[in-house]
């Protein structure tokens, strides 16, 4: 299972809004076939795993990430493929909690025979598949907060200086989460002030999120990085209902989509959330600024959050935060975070943790 687990991870990023799977075929002690899922569309991990056993798979043990399912979706039931395999048992981590599987893939192995068993590493699969989990049961996407802040909280110095606030291990492990997200998402006042390209920087070739910019009055600069190599990596700019019409066809006119987010003046988050989900982004990494970050936490749709804190103190009334929102009167307000993790990158530490809201 361990093995079927670090193959699932392993394509962590590529498969869309489809899970994370992996597969390994066990027969008198001998591996007989392994697979994961590697992109949507393509082939189930079970699927991949049969393929390398052939006939062999006949009285084998499958271990599986992933309940196996039961439906046609875009490739035929693995279920059914494992049954005429002539598997004869199955050791399943999590169950698999898209309404057309959700424990009916366990109850067909089962009418037909195999011995199942569920909830092997069940926790190591869920945390892989978080976003999935959400997506495929509320169509609105995860969101994980990235921030890079130091000590006292800030993002920039007073003078609005910030680069850099990290270290380098730190940077290289943002570059492996944008893989890992479906979109990338920061506010317009981050674009006027730093100018970032939101791509996926990796020693190999990676694969690049889209680019989605909150600009409720579409105030963004036509020559912005962000705006560049459209082909590459495609933007959606998320406007609010009153952003000036000339600004807009502009921007129309260069290629770049549009998604208009409520009636108002601001860009209703919520709704913005809600037409990502329904266009298949299923998973977004937030990267600030302050206010963004404020207005996600305050409307309750930051999942999960990943906090680096360089060692350093910068200070400065004036200096922006990593959170910026009206705040709480009482401690016993405050929005805690749970199922804490913390790691250090070089001489920065990391905090990742989920917000609980009550
Ligand atoms: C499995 N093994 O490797 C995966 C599963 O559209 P499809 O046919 O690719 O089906 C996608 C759904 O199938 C997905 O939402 C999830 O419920 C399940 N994914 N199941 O048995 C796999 N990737
Ligand atoms: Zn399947």
């Amino acid at each position: 299972m361990r093995l079927a687990l670090q193959m699932a991870e392993s394509a962590m990023g590529q498969t869309g809004i489809n899970p994370v799977v992996g597969c390994v075929l066990v027969k008198n002690g001998r591996i007989i076939g392994m697979g994961a899922h590697l992109k949507r569309g393509e082939g189930h991990a079970e699927v991949n795993a049969l393929l390398l056993a052939g006939e062999e798979a006949m009285g084998c043990t499958a271990y599986v990430t992933l309940e196996p399912c039961s439906h046609y979706g875009k490739t035929a039931p693995c279920s059914d493929r494992l049954i005429e395999a002539g598997v004869k048992r199955v050791v399943v981590a999590d169950v698999d909690p898209n309404p057309q599987v959700a424990g009916t893939g366990i109850a067909k192995l089962r009418s037909h025979g195999l011995e199942v068993e569920v909830g092997l590493l069940a926790g190591v699969s869920s945390v892989l598949n978080e976003a999935f989990n959400k997506y495929i049961v509320t169509k609105m996407p995860f969101v994980t907060l990235k921030t890079a802040s130091t000590l006292d909280g800030r993002i920039a110095s007073k003078t609005g200086h910030s680069r850099w606030i990290t270290g380098e291990a730190s940077r290289a492990a943002v570059h492996t989460l944008r893989h890992r997200h479906q979109g990338i998402l920061v506010g317009v006042g981050t674009v006027l002030a730093d100018d970032p390209q939101l791509d996926a920087r990796l020693p190999v070739p990676a694969l690049q999120p889209v680019r989605l910019v909150a600009d409720s009055q579409l105030r963004i600069p036509l020559g912005a990085r962000v705006l560049q190599e459209q082909d590459r990596q495609p933007t959606i700019l998320l406007a609010g209902g009153q952003a000036p019409a000339e600004r807009r066809a502009a921007l129309e006119a260069r290629g770049i989509e549009i998604l208009t987010c409520g009636e108002g003046p601001q860009v209703d988050l919520a709704l913005a959330m809600r037409q990502l989900g329904e266009r298949e982004i299923g998973s977004i990494l937030l990267e600030g600024g302050g206010r963004l970050n404020g207005a996600m936490l305050e409307q309750r749709l930051i999942d999960k959050m990943v906090l680096f804190y360089a060692p350093k103190i910068i200070g400065g009334a004036g200096a922006p935060a990593n959170f910026a929102f009206e705040g709480f009167e009482k401690m016993s307000e405050a929005i805690t975070l749970e199922r804490l993790k913390v790691e250090q990158f070089g001489a920065d530490i990391c905090l990742t943790g989920y917000p609980q809201y009550e």
